[in-house]
């Protein structure tokens, strides 16, 4: 009941705390024989890390990992595989001033409701450093995947604030800039506004859109299954995470019938407004999702809250706390696509051979 755990097949369970003296996941379910580098995968953690610009928070890890099981000879041996990264650059003393305090639009409140005891140093459990692993755990689901099926995941940041940046869409540009964004032209806007909203001391969210192509058709189940269901499901258990939308999305209330529908001819579908997936199962088209990230709560402009003892109190957060953690969701909503289809890849198996 204690819900650490992703995945039926390919299960991965993440532990640990922002600023405990580590953080670690456990894949069990890999199947054996696929090469796992720890360098690979430390590739993928620095495309998520803090301190890697100046719009991010300025925490800097080194994000080094150990394989602690799983791996003989540098391949998966299809037992549990356990990544462990240290907590090496914690400030725990950010957090003195509220460890009383609830921070207005933040899990502080409702971990405090829920156990009644909360670890307040950068956030504890409810932290984005849990991310991490989850982006560790999907760079090896990932390499099975382009491995195996040729599957390629690919995310970008759709929208910063009020600014979208993916109306012109220049694929190979996506990881020359700290965003994620698509188009360059579009990169010294979100600098400034992001200098701008630094300096203001304010917080601002985003819109983040993944891709995977050549996902074979099939995956998904009908009626609890849905391919569409567990996406959602895992985009939305992202810290700031607020919406999540399958292909044409929200955007479909607006649209007729024959406008929605993709069409099928013999040299395939003209359309793809299902974002891959009709009745909970793939397509065989691109899967699609988008997901919208909060403002972050955590920010030095003071506010009115509560203490746990119920008093009226002034929160003011210090710290080195991201102005848009959209910013860094990219690699995040990647490894979660990734790891929802892998698991998906081996249910199937598991029921059609
Ligand atoms: C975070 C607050 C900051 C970020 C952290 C996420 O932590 P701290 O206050 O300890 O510097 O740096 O992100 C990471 C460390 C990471 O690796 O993503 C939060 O409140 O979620």
């Amino acid at each position: 009941m204690s819900h650490n755990t992703i995945g039926k097949l390919f299960r991965v369970t993440t532990f640990g705390e922002s600023h405990g003296p580590a953080i670690g996941c456990v894949i069990d379910g890999c199947p054996p024989g696929l090469e796992i580098v720890a360098g690979e995968i430390e590739a993928e953690l620095e495309r998520r890390a803090t301190g890697r610009s100046r719009h991010t928070s300025q925490r800097r890890e080194a994000d080094d990992v150990q394989i602690l099981s799983g791996v003989f000879e540098g391949r998966s041996t299809g037992t549990p595989i356990a990544l462990l990264v240290e907590n090496t650059d914690a400030r725990s003393r950010d957090y003195d001033d509220i460890a009383r305090q609830f921070r207005p639009g933040h899990a502080d409140y409702t971990y405090w409701k829920k156990y009644g005891v909360r670890d307040y140093r950068g956030g504890g459990r409810s932290s984005a450093r849990e991310t991490t692993m989850r982006v560790a755990a999907g760079a090896v689901a990932r390499k099975w995947l382009a491995v195996e099926l040729g599957v390629e995941i690919q995310g970008w940041l759709a929208q910063l604030g009020p600014l979208r940046t993916d109306e012109v869409m220049d694929w190979g540009t996506i990881e020359d800039n700290p965003f994620f964004c698509p188009n360059p032209a579009k990169v010294p806007e979100l600098e400034a506004f992001m200098d701008a909203l630094r300096k203001s001391g304010d917080s601002v969210g985003a819109r983040v859109n993944v891709i995977a192509r050549g996902v074979p058709a099939g995956l998904g189940a009908p009626v609890y299954g849905k391919l569409d269901a567990d996406l959602a499901s895992a985009m939305m258990s992202i810290n700031a995470a607020k919406g999540v939308e399958i292909g044409a999305g929200f955007a479909s209330v607006a649209q007729k019938g024959t406008e929605h529908r993709d069409e099928i001819t013999r040299e395939g579908f003209l359309s793809n407004h299902a974002g891959g997936i009709l009745g909970g199962i793939s397509s065989g088209q691109d899967l699609l999702v988008s997901t919208a990230f909060k403002p972050t709560s955590s920010l030095r402009i003071p506010c009115r809250g509560l203490d746990i003892d119920g008093n009226e109190v002034e929160v003011v957060t210090k710290g080195r706390h991201d102005p848009c953690v959209g910013i860094r969701a990219t690699p995040i909503v990647e490894a979660m696509m990734a790891l929802v289809v892998m698991d998906h890849v081996l249910r199937h198996r598991a029921q059609n051979g």
